[in-house]
């Protein structure tokens, strides 16, 4: 992408002022680049930071956006919200202009390593919990990127680790961006309505290791069918982890549909989440004792363990950080028990693979009503409806999507469920707790995006605690 010292010389065009915009758009002004910034949204005209953004000389532009925003530009940094069919992305294609994600600036501008994160879900948590693995050890450690924080805005700091999340959004518009540790957590189906498909966000999510060399490390999910695709594109040095239990003699069995025989580095054995590290098994920690629930989170551990090893944390302060490391709300987040009822939060997850995971976690054969849906990803729901089906009792079906998740249910679902199907959020929740009985469980964990009704996914959440609480304290009276 060249040199950044010449960005004094460079007009940028910067597409889009969100979080990522605006942060970028300043970093730039700052380092003496000429920039173009353009939002869809007028109304984005009177903000504090984009009037603060016109005052150091930035040019804005607001409204409809069409290629003539190119005149002169050198290059164009693309917020990952807008998908790459943008006739500006198009045309700046066809003119050679190169579209750099602002990770790629990031990452041009800072001295610090990056351990960098991706994945569809479990990103987010992961990269607190390194976070909090590295600070227990007296690094001094930020978190940023997808997870809120652009990296632009904390690159030039002096940091022991940045642990970086990075979207596929992010990572199909880097160019040099090399991180020092690579971990790649899985890889489902997401984000359809941006990706063409899901080969295409799949390559996006294996860029993570592109750059790598033999002086970096990628630690990749070994249980992950994708995975010797990843190890033949990988330079660098490996770690995997599995949760595929070994046979009798202690050797790891195959993949089902996979000749590739791994052994992997992080494993769980007799119930404790171990590592082979320098030839050597090193137990790490009892299963029970991870703050966190079900089996998606022991592999997001895993990978963890060993990321955090590498960055040279020692096993006793890796024990004790797992074990005092606070989830993340809305994600499988406990709300309460109200009238013998457990209610759980897991507003986060916004795909069907993402809700797998907690059925996995909650459902033990007893009560479990499922609220399900939002607005539409264009995901495919037919596994979820199957496995959805057997193990709820009942799935309440809102939002935008829940035409197509309903039809999923009658195809592949197997009718045992209750299916509601309601017009709006509150009358989901409501129905949720009329249709559950005492010692039940209620669980949000939506596979869909909040963007029908609610700015946000923490938004959603925070409105489904509100109504439950509120609905327990009204049954009291
Ligand atoms: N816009 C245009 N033209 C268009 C469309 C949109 O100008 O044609 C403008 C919008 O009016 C808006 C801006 O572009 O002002 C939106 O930018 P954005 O959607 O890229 O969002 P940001 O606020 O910059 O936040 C982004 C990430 N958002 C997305 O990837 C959708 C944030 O991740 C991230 O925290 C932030 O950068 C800092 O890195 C959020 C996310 O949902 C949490 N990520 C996805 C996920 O986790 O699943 C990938």
């Amino acid at each position: 992408m060249g040199d950044m010292n010449d960005i004094q010389k460079k007009r940028f065009l910067v597409l889009g002022l969100g979080i990522s915009g605006l942060a970028v758009a300043e970093k730039l002004l700052h380092k003496g680049a000429s920039v173009l910034a353009s939002d869809s949204n007028p109304s984005l005209k009177m903000d504090e930071r984009v009037q603060a953004l016109a005052n150091r000389g930035c040019l804005l532009h607001f409204g409809p956006q069409d290629t003539s925003l190119l005149n002169g530009i050198d290059a164009v940094i693309p917020s990952p919200g807008i998908p790459p069919v943008h006739p500006v992305f198009y045309r700046a294609r066809e003119l050679g202009i190169p579209l750099i994600s602002e990770v790629e600036i990031g990452y041009q501008l800072t001295h610090s390593p990056i351990l960098a994160v991706t994945g569809t879900d479990g990103k987010s948590t992961t990269v607190r919990l390194l976070e909090h693995l590295l600070r227990m050890s007296g690094k001094k450690v930020i978190a940023a990127g997808n997870i809120g924080n652009p990296l632009v805005s904390v690159c030039e700091g002096e940091w022991d680790w940045i642990v970086l999340e990075v979207s596929s959004f992010q990572l199909s518009t880097i160019h040099e961006f090399r991180p020092k540790i690579a971990l790649l957590l899985n890889i489902e189906e997401d984000h359809l309505n941006w990706h063409r498909d899901f080969e295409e966000y799949k390559s996006a999510k294996l860029r993570i290791f592109e750059n790598q060399t033999e002086e970096d490390t990628a630690v990749i999910n070994g249980d992950e069918p994708w995975v010797e695709s990843a190890l033949k594109r990988c330079r660098s040095r490996v770690f995997t982890y599995s949760l595929q239990p070994s046979d009798a003699e202690g050797k790891w069995k195959k993949k089902k549909g996979s000749d590739f025989p791994y052994q992997p580095d992080g494993y769980v054995k007799d119930d404790v989440l171990s590592i082979r590290w320098e030839g050597k098994e090193i137990p790490v920690l009892h299963r029970d004792d991870l703050p966190l629930l079900g089996e998606a989170n022991v592999s997001n551990a895993l990978g963890s363990i060993l990321s955090a090893r590498v960055a040279g944390v020692s096993i006793p302060l890796l024990q004790q950080g797992l074990k005092t490391f606070s989830p993340l709300p809305h994600r499988l987040e406990y709300v309460g028990t109200f009238h013998e009822v457990k209610y759980y939060d897991d507003s986060k997850a916004t795909t069907p693979h993402s809700v797998l995971a907690a059925i996995q976690a909650l459902f033990k054969e007893g009560w479990l009503t499922l609220l399900l849906g939002g607005s539409e990803k264009n995901l495919n729901y037919s596994r979820l409806a199957e496995i959805a089906s057997e193990k709820c009792k009942a799935v309440v079906l809102m939002g935008e999507a829940r035409k197509r998740l309903f039809q999923a249910f009658q195809q592949h679902g197997n009718g045992k469920a209750m299916l509601v199907v309601v017009d709006s959020f509150t009358e989901g929740v409501k129905s949720a707790i009329q249709v559950t009985p005492p010692n039940g469980v209620v669980l949000l964990s939506p596979a869909c995006a909040s963007f029908d009704e609610f700015h946000s996914y923490e938004e959603r959440g925070e409105v489904f605690k509100r109504l439950v609480k509120q609905y327990a304290e009204e049954s009291e009276k």
